[in-house]
């Protein structure tokens, strides 16, 4: 059981400030009053391990932090690590609406309580043809769906991340529309396996991965995982999402992983495995079918891609 909430935890800047003040005398007096920018790299207690995680080795920290898709913070693969260190995901506030019978507004201790915190290990499958298996933290995002009491008229949940130009200079050159928008049908979002996540390898959420709070739906391509979540809503229509806005003939909305259907510019049977080059067969549904396949029977998912 986790009954952590986010003042507890003790951001790694603090902590560092406040050795530094110990050993430095008057010089780091300043450091006592410096603004905690970040809680990135602060431990998370009273994980359990859940039985929904894959068996693969995870991939190293490095790699995970080290390579990463997050526009705002610019576009290539080392710029995000480079350029959110110092994103401020403190204090956060979320907001759940729509269609809905109990609208909530949390700030980061009420997010770190919606529900036990879980290690998962998934895979994830960038569209891009890498893969990576991370070890997040958090819990199904139908935990807290279940606790605004959905209507009969959502039918889908719209995310937005948060996009402020002064902190994110780079998200100008993205080449897409921010806010990142995202969105799942109701069914998706239900399954347990999409997850809302707090943090990977027993820490917080690095600011490059996401923090202080993102999606993980394993079984849809990497850019369906929207990250720095401030608002989710259910709505009765398909959502409008960011890489579908940018280009609809290369991005759906539904965005499973499925190798027999290929991107209009290149293959999707075969991915590389961060770190190195090694490739190897991509598995449909990103290799969750046995739990997923049943949301889309029926469904031509070359048409709905
Ligand atoms: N807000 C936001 N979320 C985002 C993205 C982004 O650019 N902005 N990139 C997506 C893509 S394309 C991928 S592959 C994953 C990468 O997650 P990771 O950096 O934690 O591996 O984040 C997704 N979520
Ligand atoms: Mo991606």
């Amino acid at each position: 059981m986790s009954n952590l909430r986010y003042s507890q935890v003790t951001p790694k800047s603090e902590y560092l400030n406040r050795r530094r003040f110990l050993a430095g005398g008057a010089a780091a007096v300043g450091a006592l009053v410096l603004p905690v920018s970040t809680y990135a790299g602060a431990k998370l207690s009273g994980v359990t391990k859940s039985p929904l995680s894959t068996t693969e080795p995870a991939t190293p920290f490095e790699a995970i932090t080290g390579y990463n898709n997050y526009y705002e913070f610019g576009t290539d693969k080392g710029d995000p690590a480079k350029n959110a260190q110092n994103f401020k995901t403190s204090p956060w506030t979320l907001t759940i609406e729509g269609n809905v019978a109990k609208p909530k507004t949390l700030d980061l201790d009420g997010i770190m309580k919606i529900a036990p915190l879980e290690e998962r290990i998934y895979r994830h499958r960038c569209v891009e043809r890498w893969s990576i298996v991370v070890p997040w933290i958090g819990f199904s995002l139908s935990a807290l769906l279940q606790q605004v009491e959905p209507n009969s008229k959502a039918k889908y949940v719209a995310f937005q991340s948060y996009y402020d130009p002064k902190q994110m200079p780079e998200g100008k050159h993205a080449g897409i529309q921010l806010p990142y928008l995202e969105g799942l049908r109701i069914d998706e979002a239900m399954h347990p396996l999409a997850m809302l996540v707090v943090g990977l390898y027993g820490e917080v959420l690095p600011n490059q991965n996401g923090a202080p709070l993102r999606l993980a739906v394993p079984w849809k391509y990497g850019f369906k995982s929207i990250k720095s979540i401030v608002k989710i809503k259910l709505v009765e229509k398909e959502p409008p999402t960011a890489w579908n806005l940018a280009n609809a003939h290369e991005y759906g909305f539904y965005s499973n992983v499925n190798p027999e259907v290929d991107h209009p510019r290149w293959s999707q049977a075969k991915e590389r495995r961060l770190p190195g080059f090694a490739t190897r067969p991509t598995l449909k549904f990103n290799g969750y079918g046995d739990q997923v396949a049943g949301l889309y029977t029926g469904m031509d998912l070359k048409k709905y891609y």
